[in-house]
């Protein structure tokens, strides 16, 4: 099959990722500062972006960060921003809760201009350069957590450094399974959860997501030969040899977790062709969901 939207995107993203850092220092104003008690939200693969920045906020100490699925947002609850994170700028529940929100102040992060969500949020990020043909998102939601880690002060030299390895690990071998389970610990868990979407969306394939630490209270038990237990970031003590007991593969590529997904990214694509399927056009999914 020749090279897809999809292909095309997730090669792009050492190039998204500089561009996406380089922002960073004008964006800083729209984004959270130190300290602010945060709440991301989005749907979807923006929804684990969302989840994966949560995490990194909180580790590195500057402020109480939550993550929501956009139509989960607990509105008892009070936040000095909100971020909603829509690669479309047109998914209903981001709307819905932007609109809503109208005491707090909202930072919205899009790929599109003048959407219906940049009329509602306070202040908008556009990454239009990370824009996708692909319904399967890639590069805008990992530019997105670019720009995201690069406001927290993080260098994404070596991540960009690690992606472009991972653009050149061999995929063929993994994607002769029949199941994935990825896990992560703090805020990879949301790159594990984005990594099964992935692979469920582009590739109709059976995979699964768990904080590692919680794969052995009973998701362990579909673990056997022929199926894979993927680690993005350290796995935790004992964790490998866990698995490798059942008789399934365990995998961890030595690689920021960020250019982890991207190999996970690639599986999914990798499996979706050997299956015959349009990586690009996943059945019953369309680049947005706007709901009646
Ligand atoms: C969110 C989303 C995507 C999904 C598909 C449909 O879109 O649910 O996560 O992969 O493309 O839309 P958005 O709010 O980020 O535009």
């Amino acid at each position: 099959m020749p090279a897809t939207h999809v292909d095309l995107e997730i090669a792009s993203q050492p190039s998204t990722w500089r561009e996406a850092a380089d922002l960073a220092p004008h964006a800083a104003e729209k984004l959270p500062s130190d300290g602010e008690r945060v709440a991301v939200v989005g749907c979807g693969t923006s929804w684990f972006i969302a989840m994966a920045y949560a995490g990194r906020r909180e580790e590195a100490g500057r402020g109480l960060t939550d993550a929501f699925a956009g139509s989960e947002f607990p509105l008892s609850r009070s936040y000095d921003r909100v971020v909603a994170i829509s690669r479309s700028g047109t998914t209903t529940e981001i709307i819905g809760l932007l609109e809503h929100l109208t005491g707090t102040p909202t930072t919205l992060l899009t790929a599109v201009h003048d959407s219906p969500a940049e009329k509602v949020a306070d202040q908008t990020l556009v990454l239009d350069f990370a824009d996708e043909q692909s319904v399967v998102q890639t590069r805008f939601a990992t530019s997105t957590l670019a720009l995201l880690r690069a406001s927290l002060g993080e260098d994404l030299a070596p991540v960009i450094a690690d992606a472009e390895k991972a653009l050149a690990v061999d995929v063929k071998k993994l994607a002769a399974v029949d199941q994935c389970a990825f896990v992560g610990r703090g805020w990879t868990v949301g790159l594990a959860c984005e990594a099964a979407l992935k692979t469920r969306e582009a590739a109709q394939f059976w995979a699964e997501s768990y904080p590692a630490m919680d794969y052995r209270h009973g998701p362990i038990s579909i673990a056997q030969p022929g199926r894979l237990v993927w680690s993005l970031g350290p796995e935790p003590e004992g964790l490998a040899d866990d698995v490798a007991a059942t008789g399934a593969e365990f995998v961890r590529h030595d690689l920021d977790p960020q250019a982890g997904l991207v190999v996970a990214q690639r599986l999914a694509v990798t499996i979706a062709k050997a299956k015959g399927l349009d990586p690009d056009n996943p059945r019953s999914l369309t680049r947005s969901v706007i709901l009646a």
